[in-house]
């Protein structure tokens, strides 16, 4: 399991991915809904309760390593007003199941 966040109800949250990894398959996003783990290998979606997305993003090719660039998903949302726990996941299928996730809280 990935690290904890924790935000306040009603936040506005940016979040962005930067996909450090390098190679084929390295392909990676982050769904936050309130699906627990455990993951299968594929995870429909959108998982249940969903409240954000960041669409798959690609890792570095030997092309774009040349130049330093990571490719980059983000995007803004509110978190919930009832606080709670939310999960975080990557969606590429079999990341989510060996543990690419982590809880994200709503705090009061
Ligand atoms: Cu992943």
């Amino acid at each position: 399991m990935d690290p904890e966040i924790t935000v306040p109800a009603g936040a506005k949250i940016v979040l962005t991915v930067l996909n450090m990894d390098f190679g084929p398959g390295k392909i990676h996003g982050v769904l936050i809904g309130k699906a627990k783990p455990p993951y299968k290998t594929v995870v429909p979606i959108p998982v249940q309760g969903q409240i954000a997305e960041i669409p798959l993003t690609m890792p570095r090719t030997a092309k774009s390593i040349k130049k330093s660039r990571y490719f980059v998903g983000t995007t803004t949302f509110r978190a919930p007003q009832n606080p709670g726990t939310y999960f975080y996941l990557c969606q590429m299928p079999g990341h989510a199941k060996t543990g690419m996730y982590g809880k994200f809280v709503v705090t009061p």
